[in-house]
């Protein structure tokens, strides 16, 4: 993977993108990704999906120096798959890293914007965070029910967390690379989707800056999501015990 070298007017950004069955998704997402600039690199992080989402990326990143694939064959999880995603983009030399869902529910029109709120004036942004709660953001596309999870669950964690942020849930985040290793990323813990309050909640006590910009999240046109109550409940409870971790200064 070769993104164009850091210099001061294009940082090197890798665009990370777990995946989980997304065959129907993963290679246009990826074209769209990297014809944002030369400066663009994709990480699609595959746990061997049973669809052969891995098996595209590989033949695809073939003649594309700029896509790379991450197989795993154990260990699978959103929140692992992630933490791999991240870990590796360091190692290739990152300058930002951004993290998205690869169904399209996040699009690519909205990174420039969150990359550049990075160089937020007169103010230092170490996480910029693509959010459906401020203005400019709009979560309408998809069902009350699901709707309505996302606004408990973002109360919930805003509550029990404290955490200085309108939209909890969003895992649609660009990072400096200083702040992914300022909070020690490889050493999260969380194996599902939790991790994207894991590591909102170790930002925010790093006290390093958050700048939310406004996206218009869509529900995805192809493939399945992987939600299921089980994994919301446990997300649910991993909050718990990050509120019950740093109440006994273990985080
Ligand atoms: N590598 C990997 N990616 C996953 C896993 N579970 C979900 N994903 C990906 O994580 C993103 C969000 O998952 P999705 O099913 O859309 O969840 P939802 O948006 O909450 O319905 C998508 O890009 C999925 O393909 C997993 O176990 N491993
Ligand atoms: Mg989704």
């Amino acid at each position: 993977m070769s993104p164009a070298a850091s210099s001061k007017s294009a940082p090197s950004v890798i665009v990370t993108l777990p995946t989980w069955n997304e065959s129907l998704n993963v290679l246009p997402l990826a074209r769209a990704l990297l014809d944002l600039g030369p400066n663009y690199a994709v990480l699609v992080i595959d746990d061997n999906s049973p669809d052969g989402t891995w098996k595209l990326v590989a033949e695809a990143a073939a003649s594309e120096p700029r896509l790379q694939l991450l197989h795993r064959t154990s260990d699978k999880g959103r929140g692992a798959a992630g933490r791999a995603g991240f870990v590796r983009a360091l190692e290739l030399g990152a300058d930002i890293v951004v993290e998205m869902d690869a169904d399209f529910s996040h699009q690519p029109r909205f990174v420039p914007a969150l990359v550049a709120r990075l160089d937020e004036p007169g103010r230092e942004v170490g996480l910029a965070l693509g959010s459906r709660a401020v203005s400019g953001g709009s979560d309408d596309d998809r069902g009350g029910v699901r709707r309505l999870i996302t606004l408990c669950a973002n109360l919930y964690i805003r509550v029990l967390l404290g955490v200085p942020v309108q939209d909890c849930n969003s895992g649609f985040r660009c990072w400096r690379r200083s702040t992914l290793e300022r909070i020690r990323v490889q050493d999260t813990f969380s194996k599902g989707p939790a991790i994207v309050q894991e590591l909102l909640f170790k930002t925010a006590r790093a006290r390093i800056g958050i700048a939310e910009v406004g996206i218009e999240f869509i529900e995805r046109q192809r493939g399945e999501s992987t939600l299921t109550w089980r994994i919301l409940i446990k997300g649910y409870t991993t909050v718990l015990r990050l509120r019950w971790m740093a109440l006994r200064g273990k985080l």
